[in-house]
């Protein structure tokens, strides 16, 4: 059994698939903590988990005139400056069991909590490609960089690529992390070191990292060729054609009720109601505001954002992590059903598209509708 080494994990998580392990967090508790605690964090494999030796460990660098570099771990603590960046990180498929009720697709059925928040710490790929002969004047000709994970199976390796100026630019916060909310990696979200691409879909986050290559190509793996694409609510599996649309790179904003539960009660006789959720977006564009009704997207009230505490608010373009939000309202009078609605602004007023066919696609990816809970009014 390729997966006998795989690591212990949380009893809480629900669990979507155990072979390759895939599970969130329970909605309810992933906006109790503006971090979300490592244990608890969602977790994407697509492969067995690889059990990498920190001694022996290297990571090549390939693909630059000066010829290929290999790194140990202890090169890249001592040898570059550390860096921290608090970065969310959300699969593509985030809330596609939405996409499923509408209409079936393909993938696992994730609820609204394949998303989480941690401080990653480590070297930024800016500086190992500089310290590898990177120069975009030499380098003219490159326009990716590419990553491959240590876990495999018969047809191969896990791989991925991001544009070049994401992984140079100084504002891009691209990180090759050792740490994760001030710990060495845990096995399943990439010991010893993986990539943390702020802003940037999960699937290129590339954990136990082996290589990286600068190139004039995307990464061929199958993930960035064949999968992690968005296309029409037409396209079928007929006529789905993975040449004719561009990988997923940068997140459309999003945001979801975290508590109350769908299907949950609230206490009528409080005459308050209490909505909490998250609310983020891809590129670093920051969310700058979350609307909530409580009658089905009639009325809307602003809700109360929070960054982290000590987090001095973010540089424009650089708002990596999510925000929790927080909306108290009193019950309408007379109301014996809630149904609860959020969606949330980002930095260049993108908004949440109010539901899901139009952007129903056949893979179940990019599903970031307005989030709709409804709940009963205890008597
Ligand atoms: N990296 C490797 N090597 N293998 C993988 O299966 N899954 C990707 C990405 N990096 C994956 C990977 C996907 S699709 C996501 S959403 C994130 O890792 C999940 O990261 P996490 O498990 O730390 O939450
Ligand atoms: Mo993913």
């Amino acid at each position: 059994d390729p997966y006998s080494s795989d690591p212990v994990r949380h009893p809480g998580l629900r669990v979507n698939s155990l072979k390759p392990f895939n599970a969130e967090p329970p909605s309810e508790i992933l906006s109790d903590s503006y971090i979300t605690p490592s244990a608890i964090f969602f977790k994407r494999n697509h492969l067995p988990v690889p059990r990498v030796d920190p001694g022996s460990y290297r990571l090549q660098v390939e693909g630059l005139p000066g010829g290929a570099l290999a790194l140990t771990l202890e090169d890249l603590k001592t040898k570059f400056p550390k860096h921290t960046v608090t970065a969310t990180l959300q699969c593509a498929g985030n809330r596609r069991s939405e996409m499923n009720e509408v209409k079936q697709v393909k993938g696992l059925n994730w609820g609204i909590a394949a998303i989480s928040n941690a401080t990653w710490g480590g070297a930024k790929l800016r500086d190992v490609l500089l310290a590898a002969g990177y120069r975009p004047e030499v380098a003219t000709w490159a326009r990716h960089v590419q990553f491959e994970g240590l876990d495999r199976d018969a047809s191969g390796t896990y791989g991925a690529s991001i544009p070049i100026n994401k992984a140079v630019s100084e504002d891009g916060d691209v990180l090759l992390a050792y740490e994760m909310n001030g710990e060495d990696l845990p096995a399943d979200h990439g010991y010893p070191l993986r990539v943390v691409v702020p802003g940037t879909v999960g699937a290129r986050n590339v954990k136990w990292v082996g290589r990286i290559t600068v190139s004039a190509e995307e990464s061929g793996s199958h993930w960035q060729q064949n999968d992690y694409k968005g296309f029409s609510p037409g396209t079928d599996w007929d006529t789905v054609d993975y040449k004719s649309a561009p990988a997923i790179q940068e997140l459309p904003v999003q945001s979801a009720i975290t508590s109350p539960a769908d299907g949950a009660a609230v206490e009528g006789s409080s005459q308050e109601v209490t909505v909490r959720g998250y609310a983020w977006s891809g590129g670093g564009r920051e969310v700058v505001r979350v609307d909530v009704s409580l009658d089905g997207g009639k009325t809307w009230q602003v809700a109360r954002l929070e960054g982290g505490q000590d987090q001095a608010p973010p540089p424009p373009g650089r708002a990596w992590a999510w925000k929790l939000w927080e909306l108290q309202a009193p019950l309408p009078p007379g109301a014996q059903e809630l149904e609860i609605v959020c969606k949330a602004v980002d930095s260049s007023y993108n908004v949440q598209p109010d539901s899901v066919l139009p952007i129903w696609n056949l893979r179940g990816v990019l599903s970031n509708a307005w989030h709709r809970v409804r709940v009963k009014v205890r008597e």
